[in-house]
């Protein structure tokens, strides 16, 4: 899964059709939509043909989060909201995926190092709520491998999305061990910032498709 998080539009398109054939999906967060508007979604798309997940970490009380999930799932595929609102502000944004056919991603313990101060306290029991509502997939770190293996045991069959490799110095190795075909690695800067993204790109494909 790429993270898109280039700031301008000419530049993002460039990025998404070079490297679209190495990678399975497009992650866009809040550099890009405020760089641009919520219609790069659509071009996005359009260009590469691949799902597009808009990373913006909803945080909100149930009704603001409806509206949130209700304007960017006119365009995206998938939402990825935080697991610490509690459930009835995930259940909001669910009720509204579901009825557009939409996913949901719920962040559990962020990749950087102060997720440890208060995150990683409560991650289990926010895989746990994950599981419990059903959505489709969290988001776990790649850049502790060993509370990634805990996650995933905890959300069994939910799909897993974990940022980290690359510039956050996870080892790809040591997560795809972790990790299985129904995940997602997220790699952005080193791809993005590379000096070719495309070579980046058909890189960790290769890796990942010869593990
Ligand atoms: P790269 N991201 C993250 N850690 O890095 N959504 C998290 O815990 C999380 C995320 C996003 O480091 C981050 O915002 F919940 O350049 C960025 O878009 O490879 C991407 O994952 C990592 O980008």
């Amino acid at each position: 899964m790429l993270a898109l998080d280039v700031l301008d539009e000419k530049n993002a398109l460039k990025i998404a059709e070079e490297t679209c054939e190495y990678i399975d999906s497009i992650k866009i967060g809040y550099p890009l939509v405020l760089g641009t508007d919520l219609k790069i979604i659509e071009k996005i798309k359009n260009l590469t043909g691949k799902e597009v997940i808009c990373d913006f970490k909803v945080a909100d009380i149930p009704s603001t989060n409806e509206k949130i999930a209700e304007l960017t799932l006119n365009y995206a595929d998938g939402i990825i909201c935080q697991g610490f609102v509690g459930k009835d502000s995930v259940s909001a944004i669910l009720n509204i995926a579901r009825k557009k056919n939409k996913k949901v991603i719920v962040v559990t313990e962020m990749s950087h190092p102060g997720a440890t101060e208060y995150l990683k306290n409560v991650a289990n029991d926010m895989a746990d709520m994950a599981k419990n509502l059903k959505v489709d997939g969290i988001v776990a770190p790649s850049t502790r491998v060993e509370r990634l293996k805990e996650l995933k045991k905890i959300v069994g069959d939910l799909f897993i999305i974990s940022p980290g490799v690359g510039a956050q110095g996870g080892d790809l190795k040591e997560v795809l061990n972790v990790l299985d075909e129904n995940d997602y690695v997220i790699i952005g800067r080193a791809i993005y910032e590379s000096e070719n993204p495309k070579e980046s790109a058909k890189n960790y494909k290769m890796q990942i498709s010869t593990f």
